[in-house]
Formats: structure tokens, sequence, C-alpha cells
């Protein structure tokens, strides 16, 4: 059955993957992000290529009163939404914490914590009123389990939304609303290149030598977990690429 999916962070990587995942199984979509003219490009090729109603939504994940708006503010067409997304999130700086910087680690915290909770509670409070019995899936990382140098807050905001899975999955059972974490290893997006403030070359370096996961193959684990049979709960989906075991081991140039 078709469904209405919103995804946070649509204007690359997974996020972007996955609206194109959706829109190729006849699903509506809602983009959002803030990079207003790429939201508008990824409409107009949803649109073109796959026949679905797509909506955007742009705003920053970090300010409470702008997710409450946009989610408000969601034409009645779009506004019986069956699947969240949860996949905005970013990584900022990568130093020993007393080098790192507080406006790093206040981007980490704003937007791969407090934005999930500012956008989960208002998008689930819209599936309890609609008696949608939806899907949250929520953009964990390998870095949700396990610590690494330098990795200090994003882990620690990656181990944040592993608890925070757990409890809406803890919290939602009343409602019939089905949490799924996605934790990936490495994918080669945007992800390097905004963690190391726009040096490309260093972020080229953390793939270098080995065939990291693409935004496409989250995406596909995304949808298969959101087409279950309704009594079939998917907790969580772990994926790095062949090359990488964890956080702390791989193999490159083989
Ligand atoms: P990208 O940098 O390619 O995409 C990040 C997306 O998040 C963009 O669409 C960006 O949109 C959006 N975003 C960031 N800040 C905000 C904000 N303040 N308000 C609204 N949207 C925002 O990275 P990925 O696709 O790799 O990252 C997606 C998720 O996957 C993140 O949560 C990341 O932590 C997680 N992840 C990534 C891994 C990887 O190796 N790449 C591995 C494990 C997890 P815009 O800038 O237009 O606002
Ligand atoms: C993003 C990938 O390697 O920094 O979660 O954990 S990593």
């Amino acid at each position: 059955m078709k469904k209405t999916v919103l995804i946070t962070g649509a204007t690359s990587g997974i996020g972007e993957a996955t609206a194109k995942a959706f829109a190729a199984a006849g699903d509506n979509i809602i983009i959002t992000g803030r990079r207003v003219d790429r939201l508008l490009a990824l409409k107009a090729e949803l649109v073109a290529t796959y026949g679905v109603e797509v909506c955007v939504a742009a705003f920053d994940i970090r300010e409470e009163a702008s997710c409450v708006a946009a989610v408000e503010g969601l034409p009645e067409e779009f506004r019986r939404v069956d699947v969240l997304v949860n996949n905005a999130g970013l990584a900022s700086g990568l130093e020993h914490l007393n080098e790192g910087c507080a406006d790093d680690w206040n981007a980490m915290i704003d937007t791969n914590i407090k934005g999930l909770l500012y956008i989960s509670k208002a998008v689930a409070n819209l599936m309890v009123e609609s008696g949608i019995k939806g899907h949250i899936v929520n953009i964990g990382s390998i870095a949700g389990t396990q610590v690494y140098e330098n990795g200090n807050v994003y882990c620690a905001t990656k181990h944040a939304v592993h608890a925070l899975s757990q409890g809406m999955r803890i919290d939602f059972l009343r409602n019939g609303i089905r949490v799924t974490e996605i934790r990936p290893g490495m994918v080669e997006t945007e992800f390097s290149i905004v963690r190391f403030h726009g040096d490309k070359q260093r972020a080229d370096g953390v793939y270098a030598g080995l065939k990291p996961l693409t935004g496409e193959d989250v995406a596909e684990a995304i949808v298969w977990a959101t087409s279950q049979p309704d009594h079939v709960h998917i907790n969580e989906i772990v994926l790095t690429p062949t090359a990488q075991a964890d956080s702390f081991y791989n193999v490159r140039n083989k």
C-alpha cells in the first residue's frame, strides 16, 4: 500500500538515497533539510522519474519551533505520515576532547539528539492523532555502541540515539508504532566533508583503499525494515562495508 514518508536530511547522502528508494516503491514523500535549492531539485527529479507526490519542508531541525511549524504546516494530503526517517545529523570535528570546540559539540548535540527529539514528538503525535500505526526509523551508527579516539561527542550523540531508539520502542508500544534503528559503519556521503569542515582531501582519506557503503545500500535496508508485515518489528540493523568489522577493525588495499 502507498505510504507517506517523511525524511529528515534529504538534501544529501543517506537521506537523499532514501527519498529516491521510497519514491521508486511508489510512496509519497516529504523531504526536509536546510538547503532549499537541493530540496526543490530533488522534488523535481522524484516527480518526473517516479510520478509520486512530493512535499518540500525546509527548516533547521535544531530549532524546536521550526520543527513544530513545519509539521503543523504540512498540507492536508501529507498529514497521515506512515514512516518518519530520522536521518538528519552530522559529525563536526575529530579532536581530543580538550582540543575540541564548543560550537562543534553544540551542532552535533543540537542536531543529532535534540533535533531528532523535536521532530519525533511532532510526527509521533500526528501518527497518534490520526490513529496510524506508524514506523519511526532512527539513523544511529556503529558509533552508538563503540567509542573511538577523537569521536567523543559524535559517539555520545549516537549512543543517545541508541538509547532513545530503545526508549521510543517501549513508549510507543501502546500506539503500535514500530521503531527501527539503522546503525551503519562507513558510508561515503558528504559526512566526512562536513566532519572535516570542507577538507575534501582529508575526507577522501577516510575511504581510501576500501569500498564503503553507499547511501543506496542504507536506503535499501530502511525500505526493507519498513516493508515487513504488521506483526514483524525489525528492532535494529547493523551494516558495515565488507572491509569493516566495527569501529576499530578494517582492511584496506586488499
Ligand atoms: P550527509 O552530510 O551527506 O547528509 C546529512 C543530512 O543532514 C543533510 O541532508 C543535511 O541537510 C542534514 N542536516 C544536517 N544538519 C541539519 C540541520 N541543522 N537541520 C536540518 N537538516 C540537517 O551525511 P550522511 O548522509 O552520511 O548522514 C546521514 C545520517 O547518517 C547522520 O545522522 C549520520 O550521523 C548518519 N551516519 C552516517 C554514516 C557515514 O559514514 N556517512 C555512518 C553512520 C551513521 P542540510 O545541510 O541541507 O540541512
Ligand atoms: C559515522 C561513521 O565511522 O564515524 O557514524 O562511526 S563513524
